[in-house]
């Protein structure tokens, strides 16, 4: 079975949902932090980084990085239809927006909640989370302008792909503003988070429906 280390509303929950649309059996084991703000010394262990999520897998190696386990969970289990396959003319579509989010728009997203790390002068924190929000309305903005009337990332066909994106959006640091700024964010945010099974993922992490 499949074990999920997560934290509650953080970057594990895009793959918990995935767990929970593709119907897999799995584990969740959560890695809360401690007073002290760091996680308990066993999880360095098993990641080094210190960060969630952590996909144990079968064979009981270690997987990390969130945008490479949504797309080898996806590939896994075809017949879910969460993924285009290597040959579908989707699919470098489905693998640049995967990118997309994880490179640009999760890494603004831990530059605006954790600017200290990102200098070694603490007084540089709101010049850098400044510069986050700048390049996150960017972001959106080129996204929105790819997602047209969506409904989804790819269209008509909903994949694992905008589950990642809807809990990438649905840290943004004012959501009703970025939703008013581009609607159509908005209705996929919704078309997303009303599937029922990421629904109660969604609520479980205290993110919004
Ligand atoms: N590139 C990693 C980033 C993971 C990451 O930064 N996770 C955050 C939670 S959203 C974390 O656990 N950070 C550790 C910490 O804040 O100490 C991925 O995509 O999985």
């Amino acid at each position: 079975m499949f074990t999920l280390y997560s934290r509650p509303n953080s970057g594990s929950a895009a793959a918990e949902a995935l767990l929970a649309e593709l119907g897999v059996d799995y584990r969740l084991i959560e890695i809360l932090r401690q007073p002290d703000g760091a996680f308990p010394k066993e999880f360095y262990a098993i990641n080094p980084r210190g960060e969630v999520p952590v996909l144990r897998l079968l064979d009981d190696s270690i997987m990390t990085e969130s945008a490479a386990i949504m797309i080898y969970l996806a590939d896994l289990y075809p017949a879910a239809g969460l993924a285009p396959a290597l040959n579908s003319p989707q699919r470098p579509h489905y693998l640049r927006w995967m990118l997309y989010f994880a490179s640009s728009v999760y890494m603004a997203d831990l530059r605006l909640f954790y600017p200290e790390r990102y200098s070694t002068d603490v007084t540089h924190s709101s010049a850098i989370k400044a510069k986050a929000i700048e390049h996150m309305d960017r972001d959106y903005a080129l996204f929105a302008s790819a997602l047209g009337q969506g409904p989804f990332i790819l269209g008509e066909t909903f994949s694992a792909v905008d589950i990642y994106a809807t809990m990438l959006v649905s840290w943004a640091p004012d959501l009703e503003e970025l939703f008013a700024r581009h609607p159509n964010i908005r209705s996929h945010y919704h078309a997303v988070a009303a599937r029922p099974k990421i629904a109660s993922v969604w609520l479980k992490n205290d993110m919004p429906l």
